[in-house]
């Protein structure tokens, strides 16, 4: 049996997680022969504290052969300790009348923390996934302040933007999602991020090709893609859930599988496709048969595609600009 897999996740009581958590347990993100241990951080209230309890009692009831153990914590120290891996979906949700700014400060406090203490306490190879918002500056946050862990094992989630895009353009196209290749988002998960149509594939030909519709690309499915979280927000009266859960599953489970396909993530960027350097911006990401990603090199980007990342760089930008005075200051 292989030794088990320390995975912390923190907002362990949240919507998210209720849908993340057993999946993790049943093998679905790291596999079906890896055992893992659950560490679950929430915030030091009764309330959650009273939910955690019962996220693990269900557990115990599923009595799944690979989870080996689970540890509830209201402490990052405790949570963080020896963790693998890190899952930091928990954060403060955007509140009536909030700006911006505001969200990216309340967060960033946490994320200065829980970096702290996966500096101080998580495995020497940790790797760090964040899906709390903003969570591009989020990650570069975290990033910045557990200096001891390499910058490539960051990373913020925009598979589920990947996800959505796939599921755009098959619909378009009158295929199944399954036909659907490098979808690949860049720069911030946000309304500012470019679903890229003109190198996506739909049974390996350019969708482009295929649909053969700028004017759709343009004014139906970029928007659609960016906004889609917002428009489930309408429809539902809640923030996208389980399939936050099932985009965080794709995202780990392609990072830990050598020899992956393209998908998304963002990453630390290098400089890559002429995107500033030490921003967290999403790429075409691939898994090397030695199990480390890299930027997938070679992608067209014709003048919208330019235009649109440029913006969402700027934000990006802008989101660090407003978060660096507060690293400085703690
Ligand atoms: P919930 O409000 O249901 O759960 C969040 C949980 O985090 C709460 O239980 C809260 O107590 C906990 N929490 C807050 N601060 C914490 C801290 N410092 N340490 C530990 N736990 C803490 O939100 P949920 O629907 O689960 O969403 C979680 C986050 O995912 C939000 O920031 C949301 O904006 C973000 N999302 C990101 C997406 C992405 O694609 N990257 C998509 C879905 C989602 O919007």
């Amino acid at each position: 049996m292989k030794k088990p897999l320390r995975v912390a996740v923190t907002g362990a009581a949240g919507q998210i997680c209720y849908s993340l958590i057993p999946r993790i347990a049943s093998g679905e993100m790291f596999g079906a022969d890896q055992p893992v241990i659950l560490q679950l951080l929430e915030v030091p209230f009764e309330k959650p504290q009273q939910a955690l309890k019962g996220v693990a009692m269900e557990l115990d009831d599923c009595a799944f052969p690979l989870l080996q153990g689970i540890v509830l914590a209201d402490d990052p120290m405790v949570a963080f300790k020896d963790a693998d891996w890190c899952l930091l979906v928990g954060s403060k949700p955007r509140g009536p009348g909030m700006e911006r700014k505001d969200l990216l400060l309340d967060n960033g406090k946490i994320f200065v923390g829980q970096g702290k203490a996966i500096d101080a306490v998580a495995a020497e190879n940790v790797h760090v996934a964040v899906v709390g918002n903003p969570c591009n500056t989020n990650a570069w946050i975290c990033a910045m302040s557990a200096p001891r862990v390499a910058k490539k094992n960051f990373s913020a989630m925009t598979r589920l933007d990947q996800n959505r895009a796939m599921s755009q353009l098959a619909a378009k196209a009158g295929v199944h999602s399954s036909a659907v290749t490098e979808a690949i988002i860049w720069g911030n998960h946000s309304a500012t991020q470019y679903p890229d149509y003109f190198n996506a594939k739909i049974n390996g030909k350019l969708a482009s090709e295929v649909i053969g519709d700028e004017a759709w690309a343009k004014d139906v499915f970029i928007p659609t893609v960016q906004k889609r979280g917002a428009a489930i927000i309408d429809v539902a009266g809640a923030s996208s859930r389980f399939s936050a859960a099932n985009g965080l599953i794709d995202h780990v489970r392609s990072l830990v599988s050598p020899g992956s396909t393209v998908h998304s993530v963002a990453v630390w960027s290098n400089g890559d496709y002429g995107i500033d350097k030490d921003i967290m911006a999403s790429f075409p990401v691939r898994t090397t048969g030695h199990g480390e990603w890299e930027v997938v090199k070679g992608y067209d980007l014709n003048g919208l595609a330019k235009e649109r990342i440029a913006l969402s760089v700027k934000e990006l930008n802008e989101e660090i600009s407003v978060v660096k005075e507060m690293l400085g200051s703690i």
